[in-house]
């Protein structure tokens, strides 16, 4: 029998001794979510700033969702792929179309997504390109973050992520972000099979790139033959102001019209918000030439592309359109950026606000090993909004891409409120 909790203290006493110390939370433990709001075991109600790592863009437990879930719970939820069943095949029509890709190759993590792309992109160097077996370079970028397997981490710049976890995975070339030249540079290595890139660079602290950079990395990967794998997990699915953040500009209504400003990758990555947050759902999306090197027994998962994890996808892009969330995350985002840069005129603990749509982080003007960051989020907590440090000094802000323009602008006003005092200590 489950004991029911009856106290926050209680809550986080028993994760501290009996679950692994993989993370440390802020201080705040949540038993609701219902849209862009969050409630703590004692009744507490929070806007949510953070949305789950942007992976409940849709807003918590929203409705159409939740009913696709409980619908499709009662019916069938797992088959595995040794048979067929009768939503996978409807969902990869959507998904597909959706995006503008041929196909899509279902998994249920980020971190197993990216790993799927990663072998797609050898297999194709080996058995299109022509490169020699098992000599295979992907390029990838300082401060990445694409998940926690041991071949991930073995591209992290991140030491916390990576020591003493080796041996590593071999095959992978690290360059500067944001840098062509270095790119092209790079490509110059014959092996090179492909490029993994993150639009934004969130972890590393809502990176934002020039505007040349991504278009510039998909016409290098034509020029040098190479694969251009963009890593839409966390800026996927609307958060950036556009269904992927690779779409740039693009101020198309619909989905991935061939905009001059859209830049088409040879393979997209998504997860996260590609299920609202009800249930892990990932996938791979690359046309025909590429993922036909994927036969069967050469790639799968037991979970990947069950009936419940696609009927909840299914929903859960509907809602993006159903919402205009992309148009929303686009306008609340500059609202958002405009209120910040305001604010910061008028004072001297922040630094800086950066980002796109509604994936944006603020610098406080501190050292980064300062807790200054952490403070702020835990003074924030105290005054109704969760949000929580990247790394270091700087606070990402994400909330939900259903909010409305005037909770956003009440959460400007705590989050400017909650700085302000926090200066004044
Ligand atoms: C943690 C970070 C964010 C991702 C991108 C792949 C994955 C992620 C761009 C892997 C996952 C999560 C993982 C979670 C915290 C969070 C995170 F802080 F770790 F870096 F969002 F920025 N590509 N990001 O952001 O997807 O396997 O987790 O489903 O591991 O602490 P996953």
């Amino acid at each position: 029998m489950i004991e029911a909790l009856t106290s926050s203290q209680q809550a986080i006493e028993l994760e501290d001794k009996y679950g692994a110390h993989n993370y440390h939370p802020l201080p705040v433990v949540l038993a609701k979510g219902e849209g862009v709001h969050v409630w703590d075991v004692e009744g507490k109600k929070y806007y949510d700033f953070l949305s789950s790592y942007s992976a409940v863009n849709q807003g918590h437990c929203h409705p159409k969702i939740v009913n696709a879930l409980k619908t499709q719970a009662e019916t069938l939820t797992l088959t595995s792929r040794a048979f067929y069943n009768d939503v996978l095949g409807p969902y990869e029509k959507y998904l597909t179309e959706y995006f503008g890709f041929d196909k899509v190759l279902p998994m249920n993590t980020g971190a197993e997504a990216v790993e799927t792309a990663l072998k797609i992109c050898r297999k194709w160097g080996y058995e299109k390109k022509g490169v020699p077996e098992n000599k295979g370079q992907i390029i990838v970028f300082d401060q990445n973050f694409h998940g926690r397997t041991t071949t991930i981490i073995s591209f992290s710049s991140d030491m916390t992520a990576k020591k003493n976890f080796g041996p590593f995975t071999h095959g992978f070339i690290k360059i500067a972000y944001n840098d062509l030249a270095a790119l092209e540079e790079a490509l110059q290595n014959e092996n090179v099979v492909g490029v993994l890139a993150e639009p934004i660079q969130g972890e590393a602290g809502v990176n934002v790139p020039n505007d040349d950079f991504i278009p510039g990395i998909s016409k290098l990967c034509k020029e040098y033959n190479a694969l251009f794998i963009a890593d839409e997990i966390q800026t996927g699915i609307a958060r950036t102001g556009s269904f992927l953040a690779v779409c740039g500009n693009c101020n198309c209504q619909n989905h991935c019209e061939r905009q001059s400003t859209y830049t088409r990758p040879d393979l997209v990555i998504l997860g996260k918000a590609i299920s609202g947050g009800v249930y892990p759902v990932s996938a791979v999306l690359a046309d025909n030439h590429i993922m036909e090197v994927i036969t069967p027994g050469t790639h799968g998962s037991t979970f990947g592309g069950n009936p419940l994890g696609c009927a909840v996808a299914m929903a859960a892009l509907e809602v993006i359109d159903d919402e205009n969330l992309t148009q929303n995350a686009r306008k609340l985002g500059e609202l958002f950026r405009d209120r910040m840069n305001q604010f910061i005129k008028t004072n001297d603990l922040v630094g800086l606000v950066r980002g796109k749509g509604l994936l944006n982080a603020i610098v406080i003007n501190d050292h980064p090993d300062s807790s200054t960051a952490w403070d702020i989020c835990v003074a924030l907590k105290e005054n109704g909004l969760l949000a929580k440090p990247t790394h270091g000094n700087i606070i990402r802000f994400a909330p939900p891409l259903v909010m409305t323009e005037e909770q956003l602008h009440e959460c400007c006003d705590i989050i400017e409120k909650t700085i302000r005092d926090f200066e004044q200590k």
